[in-house]
């Protein structure tokens, strides 16, 4: 009768040991993390008609000399989709309808184009603002000059006192020759949780990234012989 004994020197099971530790307090701070914005509430989108399908329901309003509306061209869902337009060169822009917030973290997204007739940047981002109304800050979301429908996306923190946001788009660059046009269509805004939980979004996502390395070491720190591999992650 024989035995087969396990051989494996012990370096190799110690770098196994804290390679699987750190993989563990790694899961464990992303599930921490989701279990603590699940508990900021479950409210769905809350942008109304974020698919520009009813007129009945269009509520974004033009800002300066801008105009918006809904037009049925090339839509990236449906049969319609928002347009911002401005002519004048004094970087119009247009707002969505105010939605109610409170202090958290937001997730955020739309898909815009560029006008092809007006080849310029497209600025999204979200206003928030006091209960009096009073302009309390913005999110920078993200631009675009690409012609195709391109998802601009972040996750966004609502800071304390706000009361209620809207989302802006600016289709013009701010200097130079500011006229501009986009095409804009299937908004988002809901908070951390809820994206999570319904698919737009990773739990960790925002989270500072785990650092990690590999380092070739002469010899093994416990025994062995030859060069040894030690991976590392850390977070921050
Ligand atoms: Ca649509």
């Amino acid at each position: 009768m024989s035995h087969t004994v396990s051989r494996t020197p012990l370096w190799m099971r110690w770098r196994a040991l804290v390679l699987g530790a750190t993989l563990i307090a790694s899961a464990t701070i992303c599930e921490a993390e989701v279990q603590q914005i699940k508990a900021d509430g479950a409210a769905s989108n809350l942008i109304v008609d974020p698919g520009l399908e009813s007129q009945e329901q269009f509520a974004w309003r033009e800002v300066s000399v801008a105009a918006s509306e809904r037009v049925p061209t090339h839509p990236h869902s449906g049969g319609w989709c928002l347009r911002v337009s401005e002519g004048s060169g004094s970087v119009g822009q247009a707002n969505s309808g105010r939605f109610a917030v409170r202090a958290g973290p937001y997730y955020v997204e739309a898909w815009v184009r560029v006008d092809p007739a007006f080849p310029d940047v497209t600025t999204f981002d979200v206003q928030f603002l006091d209960a009096e109304g009073a302009f309390k800050g913005a999110e920078h979301v993200g631009r675009t000059k690409s012609t195709q429908w391109t998802r601009l996306r972040r996750k966004v923190i609502v800071p304390d006192g706000v009361a209620s946001g809207t989302l802006r788009l600016i289709p013009a660059k701010s200097t130079g020759d500011a006229k501009g046009a986009c095409f804009a269509d299937d908004f988002y805004f809901a908070p951390f949780a809820t994206a999570v939980q319904e698919g737009r979004t990773e739990a960790w996502d925002g989270l500072p990234l785990p650092k990690v390395g590999v380092r070739l070491e002469d010899d093994a720190p416990f025994g062995g012989r030859g060069i040894s591999t030690l991976v590392w992650i850390s977070i921050p």
